[in-house]
């Protein structure tokens, strides 16, 4: 068998000064995706993710918390790893530059740079930014007080002096241009490795790679009074957690890596100082970074300060880890900020996760039990409308896969989600409800089950690098076990297990209700005027804007009507909301033939109790206007209208 390709993918390692955000979670949720992508393409893949423990930010921050370093890096690390778990990271190794073999590793390349004649010793005296662990310019802002304000944080910076070793940055400015010339697409996108080049062109200055006022850190070898930067240390993570020290066959099998995944904060490290390292080291350059946006909240750089860190543990309390990654990987194209709302977030999930997703899956495997007693028990015979389905689903493959091969996930999940849309826009043609009531048909139906859970098979293996987990459900309630992409052909008989719920719908204001409170402390406080207003007693027969909310309602499409049995009156409708299909009985068959209503498009309110009329359980009510003579007008609405698009 001929070797698999490699493909060796990193996060940055991420600081321990605190816990994780939804930005860490973006990011090693993104080269999660990447792996298990790679994987079902056939790569040999190694995911790497880890914490970055030196330095003097990690100093600072355990010393206000009556901390060690160790002491707090430890306790951060639990947390880090607790969430990856909690969010089903399937990373290879956890590095932690604390570890003893790292230190070896990073002893091993300085000293090899010394050996080359690149580093030498000097002083620094200058700016220092300790949040970014950045060596900042004279050319910066000034704060007022004789510092500065560090270009990148907008933090102000500290003055430091002191006796430092020197990398001769400088030295590689022009091997850098020609490596950017000869790897245009070392960064992605392209943007930012137009920004690299430019940053490069501006002319680069020497580094200074040690320090001699910070000791939480790995002893310079030949100097004991020195510890190495920290940024040094950090980026040799990449190598040494794969064997660096030995550079056994782990090392050649994966070095360099196909891919580091990071925000643009640390673009300047990635892409101008690791590659320089790397040359004065005498070892290969990484293939490629990738550098994603930035997650605001409520249009905000997220940050502690302004108070709008996003733990992700809020949204585990009511999301399952699948509707996070979908929404991060949906909502941002690379490169690009996303702003993260928690109604947008709410709204995502529900529309396509819950109705759209859930739903064909639910309602499939519901009508195969429902029609076949879990195994279809006739042939099935096929419509052209049958082979489109597959045709489309070929083509959407292709589509996607070129995609995912771009890290385009957001535009290749909006394909796959408007194939869900044409699968449930097929249910609804196909009628299976009518279908089952002639037993000449059953063929027919078994055709059209059985196309539907071809098509869920497939798109759902598209969409398993993102929603892992609920790819393997799937998997579970069609009794379906082989992986790798293309068209499903499970072969005649179906069995369907147990169909749980995949994505149960969160309403907007029960996660606020209960989320409320630490969601959004700022919001909250905004409203409060708002609210007093409102207790001011309401002129006669107004309601609030809150009283209107509670009525639900939504686009529906009639799916069969017929008159009810001795009631002249009564139309029984059974109809498609989009969350599920449900009957109303409607006082309206003087005025409306079943036939002019099949098909229609109308306005269903949605959350009134439901009363039995007749016999006959109606779960909800027709929107309708009312004539003279009670005779009632019913709104139709034009057929693109969404099914299951809500009134406001
Ligand atoms: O910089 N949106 O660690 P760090 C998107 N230790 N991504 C975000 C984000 C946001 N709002 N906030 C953080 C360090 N990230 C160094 C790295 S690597 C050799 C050393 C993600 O804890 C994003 O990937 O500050 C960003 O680059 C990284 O976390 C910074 O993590």
């Amino acid at each position: 068998m001929p070797e698999k390709k490699t493909f060796y993918i990193t996060t940055p390692i991420y600081y321990v000064n605190d816990v994780p955000h939804i930005g860490h979670a973006y990011t090693t949720i993104m080269a999660d995706v990447i792996k298990r992508y790679k994987k079902l393409m056939g790569y040999d893949v190694y995911f790497l993710t880890g914490t970055d423990e030196h330095g003097q930010k990690i100093e600072q921050s355990a010393t206000s918390q009556g901390l060690t370093p160790q002491a707090l890096a430890d306790k951060m690390v639990r947390h880090f790893k607790a969430l990856w778990k909690t969010l089903n990271i399937d990373y290879d190794y956890f590095i932690r530059t604390t570890d003893r073999y790292h230190e070896e590793g990073v002893k091993k390349i300085f000293k090899k740079v010394i050996e080359k004649g690149d580093i030498y010793p000097g002083d620094y005296v200058g700016h220092y930014c300790v949040s970014d662990e950045s060596f900042v310019t004279d050319s910066a802002e000034d704060s007022g007080d004789g510092n500065k304000i560090c270009p990148d944080c907008g933090k102000v910076t500290q003055k430091v002096t002191e006796k430092c070793y020197f990398f001769r940055l400088s030295a590689y400015q022009d091997k850098l241009l020609t490596f950017y010339q000869e790897n245009p697409d070392f960064v992605l996108p392209k943007s930012r490795m137009n920004e690299v080049v430019s940053f490069v062109k501006m002319g680069l200055k020497d580094l200074s790679v040690t320090r001699s006022t910070v000791s939480w850190g790995i002893p310079m070898p030949g100097d004991k009074e020195q510890t190495i930067y920290v940024w040094f240390d950090a980026l040799t993570n990449y190598i040494t957690a794969i064997h660096y020290n030995d550079e056994d066959e782990m090392f050649q099998k994966y070095w360099p890596a196909d891919v580091h995944v990071m925000a643009k904060d640390i673009l300047k490290f990635h892409a101008v100082y690791w590659p320089a390292f790397l040359m004065a080291a005498d070892l290969p350059i990484p293939k490629q970074e990738l550098i994603h946006g930035w997650w605001l909240k409520d249009d905000r750089k997220m940050s502690k300060s302004v108070g709008n860190v996003l733990d992700p543990h809020v949204l585990l309390k009511h999301f399952n880890p699948d509707a996070i990654k979908y929404f991060l990987m949906r909502e941002a194209p690379i490169g690009a900020d996303g702003n993260f709302s928690h109604e947008g977030f709410i709204t995502r999930v529900n529309m396509d996760l819950a109705n759209d997703w859930g739903n064909l899956v639910s309602r499939t495997g519901g009508m195969t039990q429902k029609y076949f007693n879990q195994r279809f028990d006739s042939e099935a015979v096929y419509s052209p409308k049958e082979q489109t389905i597959k045709d489309q689903y070929l083509e959407l493959e292709n589509e996607v896969t070129e995609l995912f091969d771009q890290y385009r996930f957001n535009r290749g999940l909006e394909k796959i989600f408007n194939y869900v849309g044409q699968l449930n826009k097929y249910i609804v043609e196909s009628e299976p409800w009518i279908l089952a009531k002639d037993p000449a048909k059953r063929d027919v139906l078994a055709g059209v089950l059985k196309t539907l859970i071809r098509a869920i098979l497939s798109a759902n293996t598209l969409l398993s690098p993102v929603i892992p987990d609920t790819a393997e459900k799937i998997k579970k309630i069609f009794n379906y076990d082989a992986s790798g992409l293309g068209w499903k052909d499970p072969g005649e008989i179906f069995h369907i297990n147990q169909i749980e719920q995949l994505f149960p719908r969160v309403e907007p204001k029960d996660f606020f209700a209960d989320e409320g409170a630490d969601v959004d402390k700022k919001k909250k406080k905004e409203k409060k005027p708002e609210k007093e207003a409102e207790e001011e007693p309401l002129p006669e027969g107004m309601i609030t804007f809150d009283d209107f909310k509670k009525v639900e309602m939504v686009v529906a499409k009639v799916l069969d009507a017929e008159k009810v049995e001795k009631a002249d009156k009564l139309l029984k409708l059974t109809v498609d909301t989009a969350a599920d299909t449900r009957t109303l009985v409607a006082g309206i068959a003087l005025y409306y033939q079943p036939e002019e209503l099949k098909g229609k498009k109308i306005i269903i309110v949605k959350n009134l109790k439901p009363v039995k009329l007749r016999g006959i359980l109606s779960q909800g009510m027709i929107l309708a206007a009312s004539g003279p003579d009670d005779r009632p007008y019913i709104p139709i609405l034009p057929e693109e209208t969404p099914v299951g698009a809500i009134l406001k």
